[in-house]
C-alpha cells in the first residue's frame, strides 16, 4: 500500500518541498526553492520537472503522458534498470526494465544551507538494492547507486540509463558537441556500428544513437531558446540521443503526434558492452549533473 501524502508530509516535507497528489493521483514531491523548482513522481523515482529560477523548462513532457500505476511515465528522467531497450532473452519483459514502473520509498530529504532540496529514494529489484539521490539546486544532479546483495549467491551485470528528456526550441535548429570523437551504434540503420563523424550532432530525421565507451560531456546548443544545456556525468560510458521524429511519433499512443519539434533525449547511461558487472556486496554509482545557461 503506498503511504498517504500525509504520513509522506508529517515524515519528509521540509522547507522547499512538499507532497501532492498529481497526474492520476500519484505521489508527488513538488519542489520550490529561489534556485528552481521541479517535481519527482514516487513511481519510478521519475522526475518529470526542473526548472532553473530565470530559465524556461529544462525536462520535456509529453501532453500525451499516461500517469497510471505500473505505466511509465513520457518524458522527464525515466531510470532504465535493470536493462536497457527490449530484453533479449524475454520479448514480453518491459522495454527498459521495470525500475520506472515501480513505487521507490523516500529515505531521506533536506532542505540544504545553499538553498537547495535534495531527496534520497530506494527500491529492491530482483537482487539489486537500487538507490537514487536527486538534488535540486540551480543545476540538477542525479545519482543512481546500484548495490548488488550481499545474499546474491553469484556477480550480476545490468545496464543503466537515466533516459532525460530535454525541452528544445526546435530540434532541427539545435546541436548536440561532445560526441564528434565517438563512434556510435545507429539502432535506425539496422544497429550497424558508425565511426565517429567528427561533427556535433544535428537532426533531419530519426535519431536513436548509442555512442559507447565516451565519458564526455555533452552540450546542447539551442539557438531558438538562446541557451545551452549541459550535461555532464560520472561513471557513465555510454550516451544515447533519440528523437523520434514524425512516424515514429506516430507510433507511440503517449507521444504526441505534432510532439517530436520539441524535444531530444541525452541519456546518461551504461549500455550494450558499457554493462557493469558487481559481486555481491558491490556497488556502483552513476551521476548526472544538468545545468542550463543563457547565451546572449
Ligand atoms: O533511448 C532511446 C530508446 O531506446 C528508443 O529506441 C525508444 O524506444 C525510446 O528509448 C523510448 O522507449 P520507451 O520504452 O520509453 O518508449
Amino acid at each position: 500500500m503506498p503511504p498517504s501524502i500525509h504520513e509522506l508530509s508529517s515524515q519528509f516535507a521540509v522547507h522547499g518541498l512538499k507532497f501532492e497528489a498529481g497526474n492520476g493521483g500519484l505521489l508527488k514531491a513538488v519542489i520550490r526553492t529561489p534556485l528552481s523548482q521541479g517535481e519527482l513522481y514516487m513511481q519510478g523515482a521519475h522526475v518529470t520537472n526542473f526548472q532553473p529560477e530565470g530559465q524556461k523548462p529544462v525536462l520535456w513532457m509529453s501532453e500525451k503522458s499516461v500517469f497510471e500505476t505500473g505505466k511509465p511515465i513520457r518524458g522527464g528522467i525515466p531510470i532504465c534498470f535493470p536493462w536497457f531497450g527490449p530484453l533479449a532473452s524475454d520479448p514480453k519483459a518491459p522495454g527498459h526494465g521495470f525500475a520506472r514502473t515501480t513505487l521507490w520509498s523516500l529515505i531521506s530529504t533536506q532542505a540544504l544551507s545553499d538553498g537547495s532540496v535534495a531527496i534520497e529514494l530506494q527500491s529492491e529489484i530482483n537482487d539489486f538494492l537500487v538507490k537514487l539521490d536527486v538534488t535540486f539546486a540551480q543545476s540538477l544532479q542525479l545519482t543512481l547507486h546500484v548495490e548488488l546483495k550481499k545474499t546474491a549467491t553469484q556477480p550480476a551485470t545490468f545496464e543503466e540509463a537515466l533516459h532525460t528528456y530535454f525541452t528544445v526550441s526546435d530540434v532541427r535548429q539545435i546541436a548536440i558537441a561532445g560526441l564528434e570523437a565517438t563512434g556510435f551504434v545507429d539502432k535506425v540503420d539496422s544497429a550497424k556500428v558508425k565511426p565517429a563523424t567528427g561533427k556535433s550532432v544535428l537532426f533531419d530525421g530519426e535519431c536513436d544513437r548509442v555512442y559507447l565507451d565516451t565519458t564526455a560531456t555533452c552540450v546542447l546548443n539551442d539557438p531558438g531558446f538562446r541557451r545551452t544545456i549541459e550535461v555532464a556525468k560520472k561513471n557513465s560510458s555510454s550516451t544515447v540521443i533519440w528523437n523520434p521524429w514524425i512516424e515514429k511519433s506516430s507510433r507511440m499512443a503517449d507521444f504526441g503526434d505534432d510532439e517530436w519539434p520539441g524535444m531530444v533525449c541525452i541519456e546518461t547511461a551504461n549500455v550494450g558492452t558499457n554493462s557493469i558487472q558487481v559481486s555481491p556486496g558491490q556497488s556502483h554509482q552513476m551521476s548526472v549533473t544538468i545545468s542550463a545557461h543563457h547565451v546572449v
